[in-house]
């Protein structure tokens, strides 16, 4: 085994590099070899300080992050952080200055690793965070009692509640680092460690006193952070865990605040919001991986793009574009529905200036990139066209065959479809292999999910391209198959057919809509429809019906129809599921003609209404959902289940701590789902079929994530 850290001296510094790649994670091993170095440089004569650097392209990016699942019990947590408390103190007691050098990131156990420095030097574009509560846990490894004697427990709350990344300069100025390094870090480093030696200075973190009027305004920041997290971390335990424990260490004193730093980050490591959060930050990064398509296989580069169709889907995905910096065509049929488009853009970069997230300048650089036009003028010349038409099919069956003449051989075709047959604009493009679908999700400029739908003949390249173009675009792009409605409106379809039946069954719009948004989604299916526009379905539904379809196996509820027969579209039309004080308003009420409607379905299906628990919503919505997820799988539409996690936490907002529907079922346990899914066929139907994979699964008292699930 290589050495996960090397030793040497340089011009009378110890220079202590930790080799561990990616990116330097604190496994077991290297927190034992970081100690005996540090520990050998103390003793080494020929150092007068010592200097802690990352090999590669980045410090330390925390600890193993899978070395967690190995903490079965708290005490088993309480004890391994014992002992990494224990050597970052010894660390600290080193009688030689110890300088930590940071380029790239530290995060986390990396940023705490160096806080047990005396000393911090960073390159400027270097980052430094306390991002665990993304893993739904806390600072571990006293990074709860440093950082607010070193920042000040304001800056300590926020970075420790919000896990974001702090910019080398401003981390200055907070006091996290001592010195920005410009030019070799290194180097700068070992004179920085030199000039301490020379100074006899040695600085413990630790040591650092809370002056009282620090304390007393550090204790009503805690309380004034608890207030706020109330309203943005719902259902959430780490946030609050954190505050806990700096408010700890403000009363009690490091060593005290240590020990409960230990036990608060020991009930958060064994908990199911930490397992989720834990499996979609590695959910996330599998993503990328599609078995077949080599981590080598060619991408190209995306210079100049195309959109067709000015519409809401077609203006968010040319922002999108022209956010990332790629000149991008608007096209549409006239120059009316050009400029209502246009009007659109323009009116969403107004909403982003008016945040304070863009300035004037860079919202009229970048529209800049947005050029719009009634031809195909220009579309020989780019790299990628995305169709953004009406969700027809003869409509987008001839708008690819004008783009497989009027576009370079090796333009990626690709679709904006959100359920139809991308095998049949590959076939009228004439070039199928160029042909993809490129999902986005309304609002495109917005939501962070690219359903990549791969057609029967896409190329490989065509699909590395693609998941490379996600990245560049800010989006997470999740490769699927291509059946109806692809991976996220299939499911979807069964998700809503249990919330409009469960309205039929004596459910209220608004109590559907409450149970879900308290389980963690942030709107309920009515109010999502009433955004997106009933009327998209309704179409949907049309087409389906004339050719012979429908979304769902089961009962499809009429009421849907009902409203789109008397145009109430939600918010565009000021009525939906509920009535809005004018048209494109968001303030809602309910509306009593919905309970009237669900009435009358329920007479004509013979349904008799009585009152619905709020546990039975939660539970038949998320057991279709896991169910149809089952089926997508062994149907071989989605590569793992952890791909429909992470298209139902970025496509819908699925809660994060919740893990995504597939992992969610796993902490039901899946005989507990089979159980419901039979439970509901002798109730309700023969629709409610079991997924084979699901019975399998559960009668081998497997879950979906217990072993890979593969196809029966
Ligand atoms: N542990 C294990 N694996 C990790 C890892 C970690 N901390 N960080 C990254 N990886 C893997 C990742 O799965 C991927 O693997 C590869 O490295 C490259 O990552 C004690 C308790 C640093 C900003 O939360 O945010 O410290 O897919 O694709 O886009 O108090 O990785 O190639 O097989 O993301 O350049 C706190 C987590 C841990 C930071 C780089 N630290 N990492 O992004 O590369 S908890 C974090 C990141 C902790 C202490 C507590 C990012 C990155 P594979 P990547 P990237």
């Amino acid at each position: 085994m290589p050495d996960l850290v090397r030793y040497e001296v340089k011009d009378g510094v110890a220079v202590v590099t930790i080799d561990n790649p990616p990116v330097n994670a604190l496994s077991p091993n290297v927190w034992t070899e970081i100690d005996q170095a540090v520990q050998r440089a103390v003793a080494d004569p020929a150092a007068e300080a010592t200097v802690l650097i990352g090999a590669g392209t980045t410090f330390i990016a925390g600890a193993d992050i899978k070395v967690f699942d190995l903490l079965k019990t708290p005490q088993d947590s309480i004890a391994r952080s014992a002992g990494t408390h224990a050597l970052l103190r010894r660390m600290e007691d080193s009688t030689k200055p110890l300088v930590a050098a940071i380029h790239g990131n530290a995060l986390g156990g990396g940023l705490e690793v160096a806080q047990a420095c005396h000393f911090r030097v960073a390159t400027r574009d270097a980052k430094v965070g306390q991002p665990e509560v993304l893993l739904g846990i806390i600072p571990g490894a006293g990074g709860t009692q440093r950082l607010p004697r070193l920042a000040g427990a304001q800056m300590a709350l926020e970075m420790c509640t919000d896990g974001k990344p702090v910019a080398a300069p401003k981390a200055l100025a907070a006091g996290i680092i001592d010195r920005i390094v410009d030019g070799d870090l290194l180097s700068g480093a070992i004179a920085f460690a030199r000039e301490k030696a020379r100074a006899r200075e040695i600085r413990k973190v630790r040591d650092i006193p809370h002056a009282a009027d620090a304390v007393k305004a550090g204790l009503a920041a805690c309380e004034a952070t608890r207030a706020a997290l109330k309203k943005t971390a719902k259902g959430m335990q780490a946030p609050f865990a954190a505050v806990s424990a700096i408010e700890a260490g403000l009363k009690l004193g490091f060593d005290e605040g240590s020990v409960r730093e230990r036990e608060l980050f020991a009930e958060c490591v064994v908990s199911t919001e930490s397992k989720a959060l834990r499996h979609l930050f590695f959910a996330e990064r599998e993503v990328a991986k599609v078995p077949d398509v080599p981590k080598d296989t060619p991408a190209r580069e995306i210079k100049r793009a195309a959109v067709v169709g000015a519409g809401t889907m077609g203006g968010g995905i040319a922002m999108t574009y022209a956010n990332a910096g790629i000149p991008v065509l608007l096209k549409d049929v006239d120059d009316a529905a050009l400029q209502r488009g246009l009007a659109t853009i323009r009116r969403n970069y107004d909403v982003t200036m008016s945040k304070g997230k863009m300035t004037a300048e860079q919202v009229e650089k970048t529209m800049a990139l947005i050029t719009p036009t009634t031809s195909y003028d220009g579309f020989d010349q780019v790299d990628i066209v995305v169709e953004a038409v009406f969700e027809n099919m003869d409509l987008k069956k001839s708008t690819f065959a004008e783009l497989g003449k009027v576009t370079r051989p090796d333009c990626i075709l690709a679709s904006n479809s959100s359920t139809l047959d991308i095998d049949e604009f590959a076939k009228a493009s004439g070039r199928p292999a160029q042909v993809v679908g490129h999902h986005f999700f309304s609002p495109a400029n917005v939501m962070k999910l690219l359903e990549i739908v791969r057609g029967r003949e896409t190329s490989k390249d065509v699909i590395a391209t693609s998941l490379k173009l996600a990245k560049k675009l800010g989006k997470v792009g999740v490769v699927v198959g291509n059946c109806f409605g692809f991976v996220a409106n299939r499911m979807l379809a069964y998700y809503m057919r249990e919330a409009y039946l469960l309205l039929e069954e004596g459910a209220s719009v608004e109590q559907i809509d409450r149970v879900l948004t308290e389980f963690g989604l942030p709107v309920g299916p009515f109010g999502m429809q009433d955004i997106a526009g009933i009327d998209v379905g309704a179409r949907i539904r049309q087409y389906l019906a004339s050719i012979g379809k429908s979304r769902a196996e089961g009962p499809q509820s009429a009421v849907p129809d009902r409203l789109f027969e008397m145009g109430r579209y939600g918010q565009k039309t000021g009525a939906g599921w509920y009535k809005y004080d004018a048209p494109g308003s968001r303030n809602r009420t309910p509306d009593p003609l919905i309970e009237q409607l669900a009435e009358d379905e329920a007479r004509k299906r013979g349904i008799a209404r009585r009152p619905v628990a709020d546990d039975e919503i939660i539970a038949r919505i998320t057991t279709a959902l896991a169910n149809e997820g089952a089926r997508v799988i062994e149907d071989g539409y989605a590569t793992r289940a952890g791909d429909i996690d992470v298209i139902y936490v970025y496509g819908f907002g699925f809660p994060r701590h919740r893990g995504g529907p597939m992992f969610y079922a796993d902490t039901v346990g899946l005989d507990r789902v089979l159980a419901r899914v039979t439970d509901y066929r002798r109730r309700f139907g023969d629709y409610w079929a079991a997924a084979p994979l699901l019975e399998r699964l559960a009668a081998e008292g497997r879950g979906f994530y217990s072993e890979a699930a593969a196809p029966a």
